[in-house]
């Protein structure tokens, strides 16, 4: 084990002091009210032959200025402030811990809550949507969060959404209880919420591992949710892992989650995969949000929302190496495990929970979808192929995939993939989950085989929509005996009827090594 390279917290927060200083950042902001909401990693993934993290690192402050109303975004290549560019947007960035703080803390002022909030017949908790996006004929949108208030079972008081103008520092009520697509009403479904300050977005932290510590059979570098690639965050993000010496992923992580309900009675949303959330891990830190035991981790899997520690758990038992992070967006709860058996065999799980809220007593499916770059043994040179039994073309159960195209599960055939190395022969099956679900119109697809490209490390962000947006990348390319880059969606159906919203089912493939 041992702690990757990159600039430390406080060399990134010396860095951001430092851009805003810099006499044009500085001009823009005089006078004003501003805040720093996330660092993100405006990364380019062309493939190196290097297994370190990009350097040099190109970073996108987000820095938003509430008395204009507008998104700062400042981005340099660290450590050099001098060819720093600014962009001026309407841009809503999602809010961070401290910006969110100050809306309750808002809230908490009204005079109608305040004695309920101290009194603890009131909660405050971090809805959905968490924010609201309404543009003055200027085209100017003036930064409004949200911030739920839920009422103690044995009170009068109403359970409720409110909007925080964070300009005006004012608060809005809503007739119906919510802001558009959301509900608050008395019924509600989840555990209690726990409120702990994630990271901000951008947080360092990644860590080599080597598994186990003598003759190690697995090496690769894990990445924290709050420094994870892509528009939205990717979660926990696993890079460059070897089996056996030899490369098996050279990237593999989730940059796309939505939730869509029945009828659209809340939502849809698409999630975000930066914002870590607490849970109980008890052993050693190892790395910034690294934390190494020999326990398995209690998540809000366990109906507890609370929790000692964010970031990734490390856990070894005799045959596997497993990490696990859980994850907040707004009520939403996810855990993400990568379970790496000593046999080769690599299992990416998803797992939804949620706290009390009135939405998600409704019937809603959780749409999560991996990317997973798959480089046997080399990036190039791997060939794609399906098993169908009884087989669709000719009388043969493997086909070849010759160019780009998105595939759905299909049981009855026994469907499942291989990835093999043309030259030197290393192949892994993909074996879909067995309740990895059935797509519909909006989960848009179960797999996708797409030619590598550095520049679509998420899905190109939502279009109109907040679906997925994978086919684009579907467009002919020719994919046999290249790098090629496998889509995984899984579409979990959540009914409150037939389980609690506690209750935690898996999804995901499993890569399973044929030959090695
Ligand atoms: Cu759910």
């Amino acid at each position: 084990m041992r702690q990757a390279q990159g600039p430390t917290l406080e060399e990134q927060d010396a860095f951001i002091a430092v851009l805003l200083a810099q006499p044009s950042v500085a001009n823009l902001l005089a006078n004003t009210r501003y805040r720093v909401l996330a660092i993100e990693l405006l990364e380019n993934d062309e493939k190196t032959g290097s297994d370190l993290p990009a350097i040099p690192l190109r970073y996108g402050v987000q820095v938003y200025d509430y008395t204009n109303s507008r998104n700062l975004e400042l981005s340099a290549i660290y450590p050099d402030a001098s060819r720093l560019e600014i962009l001026s947007s309407a841009r809503q960035p999602l809010p961070s811990a401290e910006e969110w703080e100050e809306a309750a803390e808002i809230v908490a002022r009204e005079e109608i809550f305040a004695r309920h909030l101290l009194c603890g017949l009131l909660t405050v908790y971090r809805p959905m949507p968490p924010f609201l996006e309404r543009a003055d004929p200027t085209g100017a949108v003036a930064r409004t969060l949200t911030v739920g208030l839920l009422s103690a079972p044995d009170s009068n008081l109403r359970h409720q959404i409110v909007a925080v103008n964070m300009v005006t520092q004012r608060v809005e009520h809503f007739d119906t209880g919510a802001p558009p697509g959301a509900h608050a009403d008395p019924t509600t479904c989840g555990i209690p919420p726990f409120y702990c300050p994630a990271p901000r977005r951008g947080t360092p932290g990644q860590l080599w591992i080597s598994w186990p510590t003598v003759n190690p059979v697995w090496e690769l570098l894990a990445i924290r949710p709050a420094a994870s690639s892509g528009r939205e965050g990717s979660g926990l993000e696993i890079r460059f892992a070897n089996y056996r010496g030899k490369r098996v992923l050279y990237r593999g992580h989730v940059p796309v989650l939505n939730v869509k309900y029945a009828g659209d009675e809340c939502g849809p949303y698409r999630d975000w995969q930066y914002e870590e959330h607490c849970f109980q891990v008890d052993g050693t830190d190892v790395a910034p949000g690294f934390r190494w035991t020999n326990r398995t981790p209690v998540t809000s899997c366990s109906g507890s929302d609370a929790g000692n520690f964010t970031g990734v758990a490390v856990q070894t038992t005799e045959c596997e190496l497993i990490v696990t992070t859980e994850m907040a967006a707004g009520w939403y709860r996810y855990i993400q495990e990568w379970r790496f058996h000593r046999d080769g065999t690599i299992r990416p799980r998803f797992r939804f929970a949620a706290a009390r809220n009135s939405c998600v007593c409704k019937t809603h499916v959780h749409h999560v979808y991996w990317r997973l770059d798959l480089d046997l043994r080399t990036a190039g040179n791997n060939r794609v192929e399906e098993f169908n039994d009884p087989p669709i073309i000719g009388g043969t159960n493997w086909h070849r995939k010759l160019h780009e195209i998105k595939r759905l599960r299909d049981t009855g055939r026994r469907r499942k993939w291989r990835v093999t190395n043309t030259v030197s022969g290393e192949r892994y099956e993909i074996i879909p989950g067995p309740t990895d679900g059935v797509v519909d119109a909006y989960g848009r697809g179960d797999l996708w085989f797409l030619r590598y490209r550095g520049a679509e490390i998420d899905d190109g962000g939502p279009s109109g929509g907040t679906e997925v947006q994978v086919d684009r990348y579907v467009n002919g390319e020719a994919i046999d005996d290249t790098d090629v880059v496998v889509w995984y969606g899984a579409h979990f159906r959540h009914d409150p009827s037939e389980q609690g919203p506690a209750e935690c089912h898996a999804v995901g493939p499993t890569l399973r090594p044929i030959q090695w």
